[in-house]
């Protein structure tokens, strides 16, 4: 296989079947604002995830903001240090202050039984991630809201077609949000969605969306742009045929990973038992202190094959600049964040990715 090797490669759907799709986008000349392949994939989506409503974006990161927007979030709100920087960003961009809580040390998702005791007067959400695709404890986490009368807002980045024994993972909270970014399992090039329980709601973050428009003459709040072009749409919707496909090719690898590596001692998977249908949208991995050589050693070992590993999530979004003054993101608050984020190392992952290139790379480790 060629090198390099990255941690992840987009899926692509065979070039000539886009074909006849631009040419309709070019005849009908609606490249964006809720054009035909826009309503197209949204309806798709929803069968597909088996969902009743979702609203398309530009990308995760303004569907965050947007989510928040739509449910009036302020104040302070409860989250995870261990994601991607996007989760809190969403927080600061609409004025709200983050208030981190460490892990749990099996799934590394927000640990629930230390929720409660960060709750202060002006807490008004929760702001989970089902990190790397494996569900949080949605159900402790639900009636902790329920008792404080707390929003649930899901970053669902990571977690497109993950089902729990009820069915999609995305039914819970207030919403849902996925990324269609080019690395993860599902892609648009760029792209997210809201995923939303009622159709109320979706009328108000379709309008969020674009501005706050209602009607030609009607702005009802400070909306930003985020809706998703034609193109976007358009490749989603050819995606779509080929994401199951996709997600088996992910699964073989996730298996053969986890037969190689889980006699190596110091190297530990994470377990997949939360959810009774899995996406394999990320392999981590965590250099224990009984390997032989430190994370980063392994992870530069690695890159000097010219393959790239990435450290997904260190730096912790805690010890960033604009957040680690916070009192809540004290490394003695968040032990086991901080530990996690010095020992995980994502292996690559894709459809396509060799045998041959993945035996590699666990003989490397298993041989350090
Ligand atoms: N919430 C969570 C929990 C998230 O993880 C993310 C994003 C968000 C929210 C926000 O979603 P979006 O607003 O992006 O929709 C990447 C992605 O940019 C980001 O979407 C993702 N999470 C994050 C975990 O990873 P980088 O800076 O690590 O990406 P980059 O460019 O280094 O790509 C990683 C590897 O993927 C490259 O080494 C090669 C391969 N790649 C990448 C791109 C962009 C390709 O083969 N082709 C490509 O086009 O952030």
């Amino acid at each position: 296989m060629n090198r390099p090797i990255y941690v992840t490669r987009p899926y692509l759907p065979p070039l000539e079947e886009l074909i006849p799709s631009l040419q309709q986008i070019w005849d009908n000349k609606v490249l964006t604002n809720g054009g035909p392949f826009h309503q197209q994939l949204e309806t798709a989506l929803c069968s597909y995830l088996g969902v009743t409503h979702v609203s398309l974006f530009t990308n995760a990161t303004i569907a965050l903001v947007t989510a928040l927007q739509a449910l009036r979030v302020t104040g302070e709100v409860i989250t995870t240090p261990y994601s991607f920087v996007a989760t809190s960003h969403s927080l600061l961009w609409n004025g709200i202050r983050p208030v981190f809580v460490d892990i749990d040390p099996d799934t590394l998702n927000l640990n629930p039984d230390l929720i409660e005791s960060a709750i202060t007067p002006h807490t008004t959400a929760i702001m989970p991630v089902h990190c790397y695709g494996h569900p949080c404890d949605t159900g402790a986490i639900q009636r902790i809201a329920d008792n404080y009368n707390l929003k649930v807002i899901y970053d669902a980045a990571h977690a497109f077609g993950v089902e729990d024994d009820e069915g999609s993972i995305l039914r819970h909270g207030d919403l849902s949000i996925l990324s269609f970014h080019a690395t993860k399992v599902f892609n648009t090039f760029e792209g997210g969605a809201i995923v939303c329980p009622d159709a109320r709601s979706k009328t108000r973050i379709d309008q969020l969306k674009n501005f706050g428009y209602v009607d030609e003459v009607t702005v009802v709040a400070p909306g930003i742009n985020g809706k998703m072009s034609e193109f976007n749409a358009a490749l989603g919707l050819h995606q779509l045929n080929y994401v199951g496909r996709a997600i088996e090719e992910r699964r073989v690898i996730d298996r053969a990973y986890r037969e190689r590596l889980h006699r190596i001692r110091g190297i530990r998977c994470l377990d997949t038992t939360g959810e009774r249908v899995p996406n394999y949208s990320y392999f981590p991995i965590l250099v224990e202190a009984d390997y032989p050589v430190s994370r980063d050693d392994l992870y530069s070992g690695l890159k000097a094959l010219n393959i790239h590993p990435r450290r997904y999530f260190y730096p912790l979004i805690s010890n960033f600049p604009m957040y680690k003054s916070l009192s809540s993101a004290h490394p003695n608050n968040l032990p086991v964040a901080n530990s996690a984020a010095q020992k995980v190392l994502c292996l690559p992952i894709f459809p396509g990715l060799e045998m041959s290139v993945l035996e590699e790379i666990t003989d490397f480790i298993a041989t350090r």
